[in-house]
């Protein structure tokens, strides 16, 4: 969703559509892919750093601790997919265990992967590499070019979480029908504490990512939000496993854009993103019924996240 994205006028129009479709609905919501335009992406790299925000770094300590059984479960030589690359740098710290045959970063921008893999081409001149720019949430779409020989999809960070689980076993179903054993990164269910402070943090970072995305819906929509009439909410919901992030109305308020209208009542919402945290078990299930075989999994000492390796 960065804002340098060249975009067809049926493309804005079905951008157009779905936002307009959402924010007029009786409980509106928007799609949590509008958070990250330019500055969004920037804010959600500065939440990656915040003492409170542990899953960046708690992935990345279980890949450091168990690189070398990961490697081994996972193999060399094969073609490393990696979805929602962004810059590369949690696959490319992978490639000296796994030595890939063929790296394939894929991202909703292209262009914002060739700058990574030009330098990363320098550094592993043996891998060979190919930069897609898709948004693979909805369909993927391989072209040729990429080795069928034996891939390895990597997707990180939990984004699986982002997805709602009936979506998420859709997109698992595609990944093992595109022929694709997998290592994930999954959050975990944990003490609700701990969750409501990744998700609304001290210094109000998450706040200003969450915000941001009402700068994004007026450049999108031309729309008239105005950011001090809105808080941030962000909260545990244990009956559904779940984060969910919430813009919450300040006062009774009127939001205009081009062609329409909605009104907000003070403490009315617009619902703009849901994380959800799976225990080990429910996880398995998951990839269980996708079709896939878990190989083997790992978890840091205090069980907050894991990683898994799934096979076809
Ligand atoms: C990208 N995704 C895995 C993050 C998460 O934790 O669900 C997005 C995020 N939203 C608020 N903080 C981080």
């Amino acid at each position: 969703m960065a804002d340098n994205l060249q975009r067809s006028d049926t493309e804005t129009n079905v951008i157009r559509d779905e936002l307009i479709a959402g924010l007029t609905a009786p409980r509106a919501t928007t799609s949590p892919k509008y958070l990250y335009d330019a500055l969004g992406s920037k804010l959600f790299e500065a939440i990656c750093e915040l003492p409170e925000y542990y899953p960046t770094r708690t992935e990345a300590a279980i890949f450091e601790r168990h690189g070398a059984e990961i490697a081994s479960s996972v193999g060399a030589g094969a073609t490393l997919i990696d979805l929602g690359a962004g810059n590369c740098a949690k696959a490319a710290r992978l490639f000296p265990s796994l030595a890939p045959s063929q790296y394939v970063p894929i991202d909703i921008s292209a262009d914002f992967l060739k700058a990574a893999v030009a330098q990363l081409e320098r550094q592993f001149p043996d891998i060979r590499m190919l930069a897609l720019g898709m948004d693979f949430s909805s369909t993927l779409d391989l072209p040729p070019a990429v080795s069928d020989a034996r891939r390895l999809f990597f997707y990180p960070g939990s984004s699986i979480g982002n997805f709602h689980p009936g979506e998420a076993l859709a997109f698992l179903r595609r990944l093992r029908q595109a022929d694709g054993d997998l290592l994930i990164g999954v959050d975990l269910v944990k003490d609700r504490a701990v969750l409501d402070a990744a998700y609304d943090d001290a210094l109000g970072v998450t706040a200003s990512f969450n915000l941001n995305l009402l700068h994004h819906l007026n450049r999108l929509l031309g729309a008239d939000f105005n950011l001090r009439e809105w808080k941030h909410r962000g909260f545990f919901n244990p009956e559904l496993s779940r984060i969910e992030m919430h813009l919450e109305a300040r006062r009774d308020l009127t939001v205009r854009w081009n062609g329409g209208v909605r009104r907000f009542g003070e403490g009315e919402r617009i619902h703009t993103e849901n994380s959800y945290k799976y225990t080990p078990d429910s996880f398995a299930g998951l990839l269980q019924e996708a079709g896939f075989h878990l190989a083997q999994r790992w978890t840091d000492e205090r069980g907050w996240f894991m990683v898994c390796h799934a096979r076809r």
